[in-house]
């Protein structure tokens, strides 16, 4: 029986002790300070990086993992696994994948599938969790991609809105023209991502009126009975968060509704306020 290592990289913000508990290996991407640079999630959490960014009012920058890291990483994973499945950040967004592609192909002793969510976040999330399940049950590297590439077919609904379109502009994940139309028609677009991108969704003008579209299309999409997972992701609004997940949970009876977060690297693409909605049926 094949031995399969699953691998995420950081922006899947899956806390450590599950991480830990499912053996689940984390590679960091990492922000970018004027003097420093820290790994997102073993170095800095988000906490500590908004109240960086708001004390300092530093603009901060994002960098995939380094290739000699993924190397040095697959080299010690060889010593005890056959195969590994790392799941990364849409590669319309980050060279992480094309880096682990790489990776892949230069170390000897362990054969790396290197998955493209297309997405990042909560959605990574579940195909993450899926691939640990899967090996932990003992499923080869190859069962495990085609199972992924199945959720992926399904489709994975995300939805998520920013306070201020800048912070995608200024990373250069926002084309000017969208940006320009945001900011003159002082639009909150709902975004999502398409063909590995971020794109916008629909344009409405308040959060509240954003919010309410993202429910209704739920409600196009989840039976109010149906099995379904759901995560409301957000950056420093933990509040707001809890409140949508209550309401998530009176209305789908059976949904496990959880709150995650936007950690640093994404945090510096969308900025502080930023809330989104993502779910999977089960
Ligand atoms: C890098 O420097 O390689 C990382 C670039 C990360 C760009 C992040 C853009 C925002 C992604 C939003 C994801 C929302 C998912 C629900």
């Amino acid at each position: 029986m094949s031995k399969v290592a699953v691998i995420t990289d950081s922006t899947s913000y899956i806390p450590e002790h599950i991480r830990n508990e499912k053996n689940i290996v984390m590679i960091s991407l990492n922000v970018v300070f004027d003097k420093e640079t820290y790994k997102e999630e073993a170095e800095i959490k988000a906490d500590d990086f908004y109240d960086m960014v708001g004390k300092e009012g530093a603009l901060p920058k994002t960098s995939q993992p380094a290739i000699g890291e993924l190397v040095e990483l697959l080299e010690e994973l060889s010593q005890n696994y056959d195969e590994a499945v790392m799941i990364t950040l849409s590669s319309g967004i980050s060279g992480t994948y094309q880096s682990a592609v790489a990776a892949g192909e230069m170390v000897e002793g362990i054969k790396l599938h290197v998955f493209d969510s297309e997405i990042s976040c909560s959605p990574q999330a579940f195909y993450v969790l899926k691939a640990a399940e899967l090996a932990n049950e003992g499923s080869n590297g190859y069962d495990i991609m085609n199972h992924l590439l199945q959720m992926k077919n399904n489709g994975i609904p995300a939805y998520f809105m920013v306070d201020d379109l800048n912070h995608l502009h200024r990373g250069g994940r926002l084309n000017t023209a969208q940006l320009f139309v945001g900011n003159l028609l002082q639009i909150k677009p709902i975004l999502h991502f398409e063909d590995k991108k971020i794109v916008p969704f629909e344009k409405v003008r308040t959060k509240k009126k954003a919010l309410k579209r993202i429910f209704d299309i739920m409600d196009e999409n989840v039976k109010p009975d149906d099995k379904v997972k759901i995560s409301v992701i957000h950056a420093k609004r933990e509040d707001e968060a809890v409140e949508i997940a209550d309401e998530l949970r009176e209305k789908f009876a059976n949904a496990d509704v959880w709150i995650s977060y936007f950690g640093p690297v994404i945090g510096t693409h969308l900025g502080e306020g930023s809330l989104g909605i993502t779910w999977i049926k089960e």
